[in-house]
């Protein structure tokens, strides 16, 4: 009896791996993969945007750090005019943190230090005539956050002033370029920093002005 029962087993396993899965069952399992793969990616996406995110505070905490030591020399932070550094530009775009980067690292300012190279682009792809540099560049570098876009620099002398930007990394092709300007305090309801400047960095929606910007001063 115990073999012909373990035969009827054996024959009804059989049967079931012969027969194989049915497409309903194909397509349960797909869908479960999907899901999975789906949950990792976005996992995956979150964590990746943490990391720039706090690669850019870093990087502003570092450009702080650089323009304190400026203004103790020079009495102020530095403008994010170029016309003010006399130097000539062919275009608008990036303007105030290329003035920031020039500032930072003009011949007139021997004992400043170098922004950290590896935060360091020319997304406009533009340069001047004549150098400004201690070192002799003449491009005129943005510092970029942790997207690849530029970080918008504003001196209080521009507070008001609408700047252009040209943007490295941007999910919508018709944001590549975008016009900054100062913005408010949720604390105070008036411009924040009013006294000192302005460092803001587009964020993960890669859009100047939205929630998830990140910035030198509490939103
Ligand atoms: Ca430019
Ligand atoms: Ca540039
Ligand atoms: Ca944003």
């Amino acid at each position: 009896m115990q073999c012909s029962n373990a035969g009827s087993a054996n024959q009804l396993a059989s049967r079931r791996g012969a027969r194989g899965f049915t497409l309903v069952e194909i397509l349960a399992v797909l869908a479960i993969i999907g899901l999975l793969s789906g949950m990792a990616i976005a996992f995956y996406g979150r964590q990746k945007d943490r990391a720039y995110a706090t690669q850019t505070t870093a990087t502003m905490g570092e450009l702080t750090q650089l323009i304190a030591v400026y203004e103790t020399r020079k009495g102020g932070p530095p403008p994010s005019s170029l016309a003010t550094l006399k130097i000539r530009c062919d275009n608008d775009w990036n303007e105030g943190i290329e003035a920031l980067y020039a500032a930072l690292h003009h011949k007139d300012f021997a004992e400043g230090r170098n922004v950290t190279e590896r935060w360091l682009g020319n997304v406009d792809e533009d340069e001047t005539a004549t150098s400004f540099h201690r070192d002799g560049v003449t491009r005129l570098l943005e510092v970029l956050d942790g997207w690849g876009n530029p970080i918008a620099y504003i001196n209080p002398a521009d507070f008001g002033k609408p700047m252009t930007y040209r943007m490295g990394e941007v999910f919508d092709p018709s944001a590549e370029e975008q016009v900054v300007t100062a913005q408010k305090s949720a604390v105070t309801g008036v411009t924040a920093n009013a006294d000192s400047y302005q460092l803001i960095s587009a964020g993960e929606d890669r859009t100047f002005g939205t929630e998830d910007d990140v910035t030198n001063f509490k939103k």
